[in-house]
């Protein structure tokens, strides 16, 4: 073993490099590890930090404990063994938006934190495209793609974050001008003893902000102690809350849109518009560049997306739902539609209690599961087609439409078991889809 690194950067994902990149230009060479034993960014550190030392295949204790400072990758959990020893050291363990935090303790609050077990990314840009068309220089990142640390050359007025529950396990003095979270749902089971952890590790955003945006209709959102706080619902607001009153988006008795005049449907994404724009307000943004977002943001992909209209079906692709609220809230969002409902799920369930499916279930008419956790989901419902690839989901789905039905992938499951990531999966479906269009999907 050689000389003691002070920093030691674990994982090597986007994260890990990012925070290689923000280390070395403060002149600190860190050593990096991963437990894989082909992490992604191996090529790219080579090439542009050799001389950053990698140690892949698991995470040596003798330099963990002889480090300054840890930072931790989110997807490695901190109750890892050899991370426990160096927490049991005090050394400091933190994550790269403990590090953003930290960079920006000098200045006035800039940031506006979003979490949430779902609608995260849709409220992020909402607010990022708010913050546009206030013109405000400003940026986005975080969960939702660029890592923090990346974020802070472009020197920003406003820095709009998302954060999901591992970052946060690794976060404690973001000063955050506002924050939300959005909703508590199961997700990530595989890395919680149970729900409150789970919630904890939500709410600690709370802590690190000078005002709470909580969602009225999910009390487990609400601030574990009374604190500067407002809120967001689905019904008539009181005093400065945000809510819905004679079909309009309003804050407190002042009207801001008409529910007709959005972009986003279903109700999922009223609760949505309503929490960026309790956040945007805060910020200080004005009623017109909310409105203008709200009626024109049509909604991201791969979240409740319609791709096609085949001999007229609908094919919606959710693909983002990769847990069991997120599947709850298409099909409900959804229920309006005249026609039946064909669902496609089923993937990596991250150990998922999948029983809150089953009511809406009875909403489906003939359910299509794939992946591992596919026969889970089918043992909710009597009936169901078990297949092995997206193409023979869709072909299967094609087969028992009718005009005016709609078919839907949300699969209530991560994709890792089949695909790299979410998009892929729904890049998958939306080229069968297109295959289908064309007559050449392959009856298999
Ligand atoms: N991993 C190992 N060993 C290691 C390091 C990582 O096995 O030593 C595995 C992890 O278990 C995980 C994968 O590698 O399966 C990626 O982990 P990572 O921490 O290297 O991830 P990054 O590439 O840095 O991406 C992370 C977020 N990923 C996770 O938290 C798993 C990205 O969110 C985020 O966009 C990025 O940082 C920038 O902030 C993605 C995500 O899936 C979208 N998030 C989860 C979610 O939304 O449900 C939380
Ligand atoms: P996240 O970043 O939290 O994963 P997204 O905005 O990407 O959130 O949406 C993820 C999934 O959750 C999609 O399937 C989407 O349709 C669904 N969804 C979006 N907003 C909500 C909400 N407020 N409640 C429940 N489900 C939602």
């Amino acid at each position: 073993m050689e000389t003691r690194h002070s920093h030691i950067v674990l994982g090597l994902g986007a994260t890990g490099l990012s925070v290689v990149r923000y280390l070395s230009a403060k002149g600190i060479t860190p050593l990096v590890m991963d437990s894989r034993a082909q992490p992604p960014g191996v090529d790219e550190l080579a090439a542009q930090y050799p001389t950053v030392k990698l140690i892949t295949g698991g995470f040596d204790c003798r330099y963990l404990v002889q480090a300054q400072q840890i930072i931790v990758s989110p997807g490695i959990a901190v109750d890892t063994p050899e991370i426990q020893a160096a927490i049991d050291m005090e050394i400091d363990v933190i994550g790269d938006v403990e590090l953003f935090a930290r960079a920006l303790s000098e200045g006035p609050a800039k940031v506006i934190g979003i979490t949430g077990s779902n609608g995260k990314s849709t409220v992020t840009t909402l607010v990022a495209e708010m913050a546009a068309a206030q013109g405000i220089n400003y940026a986005m990142g975080g969960n939702i793609g660029v890592p923090v640390l990346d974020l802070l050359t472009s020197n920003a007025d406003l820095y709009i974050v998302e954060l999901s529950s591992f970052q946060l396990e690794t976060t404690h003095s973001l000063n955050c001008i506002a924050a939300t979270c959005l909703n508590i749902s199961e997700d990530h089971m595989d890395r919680y003893a149970d729900l409150a952890a789970y919630r904890q590790a939500k709410l600690s955003l709370y802590e690190q902000s000078k005002l709470a945006i909580f969602n009225r209709d999910d009390e487990l959102t609400l601030p574990n102690e009374p604190m500067n706080q407002t809120s967001f619902g689905l019904q008539s607001p009181s005093g400065d809350d945000w809510g819905i009153s004679e079909a309009a988006l309003m804050h407190g008795q002042q009207r801001i849109i008409a529910i007709d005049e959005l972009s986003l449907v279903g109700r999922h994404n009223h609760a949505n518009l309503l929490a960026a724009m309790a956040l945007a307000f805060a910020a200080g943004i004005d009623k017109e560049a909310m409105v203008s977002v709200a009626k024109q943001f049509k909604g991201l992909s791969h979240r409740c997306e319609l791709v096609a209209v085949v001999d007229g079906v609908s094919f919606v692709n959710d693909s983002k739902a990769t847990n069991v609220g997120a599947t709850v809230a298409a099909i409900e969002g959804l229920a309006a539609h005249q026609g039946e409902i064909i669902l496609i799920a089923g993937g990596e369930g991250k150990g998922a209690d999948f029983s809150p499916l089953a009511r809406p279930l009875q909403r489906v008419a003939h359910l299509i599961t794939l992946g591992k956790d596919g026969p889970a989901i089918a043992a909710l419902t009597p009936e169901s087609i078990a297949v092995d690839t997206m193409a023979q989901a869709v072909d299967q789905a094609a087969q028992l439409a009718k005009p005016g039905d709609l078919v839907l992938l949300s699969p209530a499951c991560a994709s890792l078991d089949m695909y790299s990531n979410f998009m892929a999966r729904g890049d998958d479906f939306r080229q069968s889809v297109a295959e289908l269009a064309a007559g050449t999907l392959a009856h298999e």
